[in-house]
């Protein structure tokens, strides 16, 4: 293999989250298409920018040829009710958040429980770039160049159990880190939820970066869940924990409002929440809408999921 220094890496450049990331890693080639990505970027974003992987493949579940939001658009409007709730706050209040060491407990209905450090995380499989469509229940969309690889990556490690039936997430928590977290209406640790068989499917992505790079705190670095069929507050951030259950685990938003946000969460314009309706949304930096697609475009893959529920009663 051809060991090179990728000229435009500067070492000034690199955040601490660097000393998680492997040496081989950085002394490989970077693929030019992100060459320059760091030149697009306004000077805001570039300070809030993370570390370059040189080696992200691209993957083959992606979206078409759909218009990729600027870094800047995904970096500033964010839902992370740790650093408050106004979608401008996270990407000011989560700047010093600590990313480093860090570690995933993957735990529960398994043969082999363990913790994951960031490092073993990043080694378990090739880095993929999947752009995906992202639609927040609150009916605005984006679209993300996420860098990660297939959660059943992960859970195939710990060699799940017959007893495991659903997975449950937790994202970490800290008031002192988190100060806004208690004015957030929502109770913490953040917690999230799948059934096993979604959990598994290949378009669940275990996500470590966006743009080619480490994710940035207010994204939910280090680690986090991308569910492109689902309503965005499943896509639970910062994780910690991932545990395998025999029952239905607690979600947050479901179990604060139930009426309004159910465990399943699957983007569905035919059933409307309560207070708006789910028929179209407006991606970042247009003003027209667009229609809502079933399961946000991501059918043909996830329906068979779903075959036989009523979704309306599941919403
Ligand atoms: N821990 C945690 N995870 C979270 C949230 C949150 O408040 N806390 N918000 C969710 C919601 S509502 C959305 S739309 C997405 C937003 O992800 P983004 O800011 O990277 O676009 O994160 C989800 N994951
Ligand atoms: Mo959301």
């Amino acid at each position: 293999m051809l060991i090179k220094k990728p000229a435009d890496l500067r070492y000034s450049e690199i955040t601490p989250k660097a000393l998680y990331l492997n040496r081989r890693n950085f002394l490989a080639g970077v693929p030019a298409a992100f060459l320059g990505a760091r030149e697009l970027m306004s000077p805001s974003a570039r300070a809030l920018a993370g570390t370059k992987f040189p080696n992200v493949q691209k993957s083959k579940y992606t979206v078409g040829d759909e218009k990729i939001n600027s870094y800047q658009e995904v970096t500033t409007y964010n839902n992370f009710y740790e650093f408050g709730t106004d979608k401008s706050q996270p990407a000011e209040t989560a700047k010093n958040f600590k990313t480093s060491p860090w570690s995933v407990s993957v735990e529960g209905a398994c043969a082999k429980p363990r913790k994951f450090t960031m490092d073993e995380i990043l080694a378990l499989a090739p880095l993929e770039e999947r752009i995906y469509r992202h639609r927040c229940v609150e009916a605005w969309s984006i679209v993300v160049p996420w860098v990660g690889y297939s959660l059943s990556v992960l859970l195939n490690q710990v060699q799940p159990t017959s007893k495991a039936n659903y997975v449950a997430f937790e994202t970490y928590y800290d008031v002192k880190q988190m100060p806004l977290g208690p004015r957030g209406g929502l109770p913490f640790p953040y917690v999230e939820g799948l059934r096993m068989d979604e959990a598994m499917h290949p378009l669940a992505l275990l996500s470590v970066g966006m743009f080619g790079e480490s994710l940035p705190p207010q994204d939910g670095a280090p680690v986090r869940m991308v569910l492109p069929w689902k309503y965005g507050f499943k896509s639970i951030k910062s994780l910690v924990k991932i545990k395998l259950v025999s029952s239905m685990p607690t979600a947050t938003w479901n179990a604060a409002n139930p009426s309004e946000y159910g465990f399943y969460s699957n983007v569905n314009p035919k059933v409307d929440h309560p207070r708006w309706s789910q028929s179209s949304e407006r991606r970042l930096g247009e003003f027209r809408k667009r229609p809502t697609l079933m399961f946000n475009g991501y059918g043909d893959q996830v329906a068979s999921l779903y075959n036989g529920m009523d979704l309306k009663k599941n919403y």
